[in-house]
């Protein structure tokens, strides 16, 4: 009799019971009983520490601020902000309310900006001076409260008369599958779109990170978490604000990437959890002033988003030999995190080098061949499908796109190219969809080509990825230009520079005669890939 091959793969680690039924903040707050006393944020910038009940308590008096201004029940708020620990109170106090948050980036052009808050429906803006510019004349046509955390600014109400003396005094009833956080995301294809994440979904998804006798993802009250990454992305939201909170540990909050101030941080409040993306692990990896010294607390290196190869881990396991590295897995519309190293585990487990994790606990992953839909078993690379109770509850306003990413029985298709090997851990050796990832953020090719094809003398465009050392990819644009157009690659470089956030920039342009389509009308990028790597 021959054995059957898994189709299904599961996390070496056992189910546990999660109690998803709870709001998102009772959930993170739940041990209270231990930590009340302990650090919970500390403001890497101005050394400002707030205990786990300070922070719960700013977090009511931030609700019922928000209540005063007009938030409720189903109503979504805008944090376009760098981390600082507004960004907490104002999250957390927002889900007391019911209403969800979504989130964006400062750095962010208005056109971004406004977009994404007209299609979110965002009743609510909270940002900073670097922003404040660029919300205040479409928000006051609107109608839109803007909370400054910074100081202040005409027109606008400060964080700090937002946290009001009194404290909400009792949470709104929320539902499981109530909206708490719509982060934007391209997906698998097109323009960014509003990512409904639950209740349940997050609740879910940090439980199998850092919940059980034997947690995936090990982060103990005694841990102090580094929170450098973004918190506007799912990431840092995810597995390092939520999963702090939820463990207990301290969170040292960092406003933005600087090797020098990264040093001094790690050694003035000796952070023992590093969450970082690849390029950031590439700089310190190379930089000479990072000494093992510098780095001697940390005690755990992870690192997702973006592909991370095994040359690079290696390089930096020379630099950190007393800690862990490895590697989480994640997509927005996943809740986000598919899978975790289990080598952060509380009792550990050995790993290997280049891996992007294991499945986590209380989910099912799947490897399907993308032109059949047939499931594959071991070693053999197909489309990443995932299902539990952490995937997101759909796109915002979108059932196609919804039913085009979350099939009839549940499984949620990543368009990303991987295999599991005879160990559970799994590889990513590829991408079916069309995404970009610079340095780990989302360069959608759809928007850039909306964009570009407005210009008058351009006919027609596509935009891909081009491999890159430093950024993992970089875009670069096919242009078809209008006859007699003389128009040069600095003029269509600026254009879209003009329009879009620093990392969606165009970097290099390619003159060609047509772009290549398929019957239907979608560009064949692989055929434009293939071009690249001839050239
Ligand atoms: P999004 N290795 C290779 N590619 C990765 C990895 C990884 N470790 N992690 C993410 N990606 C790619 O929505 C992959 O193509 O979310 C995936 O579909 O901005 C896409 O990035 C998703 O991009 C964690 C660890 C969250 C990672 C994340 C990733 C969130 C990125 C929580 O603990």
């Amino acid at each position: 009799v021959s054995e059957e091959k898994p189709v299904v793969f599961r996390s070496k680690l056992p189910d546990i019971e999660i109690n998803n039924s709870q709001s998102l903040q009772a959930y993170c707050f739940g041990k209270m009983g231990e930590v009340a006393a302990r650090p919970c944020l500390i403001d890497g910038q101005t050394g400002a520490s707030y205990t786990y009940a300070e922070v719960e308590s700013l977090t009511r008096r931030a609700a019922s601020g928000l209540r005063r201004m007009g938030v409720g029940k189903g109503d979504v708020v805008m944090n376009l902000l760098r981390n600082c620990p507004e960004f907490a109170f104002s999250f957390l106090g927002a889900a007391r309310l019911g209403a969800a948050t979504t989130t964006a980036n400062p750095f962010y052009t208005p056109h971004e900006i406004h977009r994404q808050a007209e299609a979110a429906g965002a009743r609510l803006i909270v940002t900073e001076a670097c922003a404040v510019e660029k919300v205040r004349g479409f928000a006051a046509e609107r109608g839109i409260p803007v909370v400054t955390v910074d100081g202040r600014f005409e027109g606008c109400v400060e964080f700090a008369e937002v946290i009001g003396a009194e404290e909400l005094e009792a949470d709104a009833d929320v539902h499981p599958d109530d909206v708490v956080a719509l982060p934007y995301s391209s997906g698998t294809t097109g323009l960014p779109k509003g990512v409904m994440l639950t209740h349940r979904s997050l609740i879910t998804s940090v439980a199998q990170q850092v919940d059980g006798e034997n947690p995936n993802l090990y982060f103990s009250k005694d841990d102090v978490l580094l929170c450098l990454l973004p918190l506007f992305h799912i990431y840092s939201l995810n597995s390092v604000l939520l999963a702090g909170l939820r463990a207990g540990s301290a969170i040292v909050i960092m406003r933005k990437f600087d090797l020098g101030a990264l040093v001094d941080l790690v050694r003035r409040h000796r952070i023992t959890i590093a969450p970082f993306v690849p390029p950031i692990v590439v700089e310190i990896a190379k930089s000479p002033r990072v000494t093992a010294d510098d780095l001697a607390s940390i005690r755990m290196v992870m690192s997702g988003a973006a592909p991370m190869g095994k040359d690079l881990q290696d390089a930096f396991m020379a630099k950190i030999p007393n800690a862990v590295l490895g590697q989480g897995y994640g997509m927005t519309e996943a809740g986000p995190v598919l899978a975790m190293c289990l080598a952060f585990a509380k009792e550990p487990f050995q790993v290997k080098s280049g891996s992007c994790g294991t499945v986590v606990r209380n989910a099912e992953l799947k490897i399907v061949d993308p032109d059949t839909g047939a499931a594959l078993g071991r070693n053999q690379p197909g489309e990443i499908l995932i299902r539990g109770e952490q995937i997101m509850k759909g796109y915002l306003n979108d059932p196609e796109s919804t039913k085009n990413t979350i099939d009839k029985d549940g499984w949620l298709h990543t368009g990303d190219i991987g295999y599991v090997d005879d160990d559970d851990e799994i590889f990513i050796v590829d991408r079916l969809k069309e995404i970009i990832k610079y340095k780990g953020f989302q360069v959608p090719p759809a928007e850039l080509e909306a964009l570009l094809i407005t210009h008058p003398e351009i006919k027609d465009a596509a935009v891909v990825s081009m491999k890159d050392d430093l950024a993992g990819e970089i875009p670069v644009a096919f242009i078809v230009r209008t006859e007699g157009s003389e128009l040069t690659e600095d003029e269509i470089k600026q254009f879209v520079a003009k329009e879009v956030v620093f990392y969606k920039k165009i970097h290099k342009v390619f003159f060609t005669d047509f772009i290549p389509k398929n019957p239907s009308g979608k560009i064949l990028r692989k055929d434009l890939r293939a071009r690249l790597a001839a050239a």
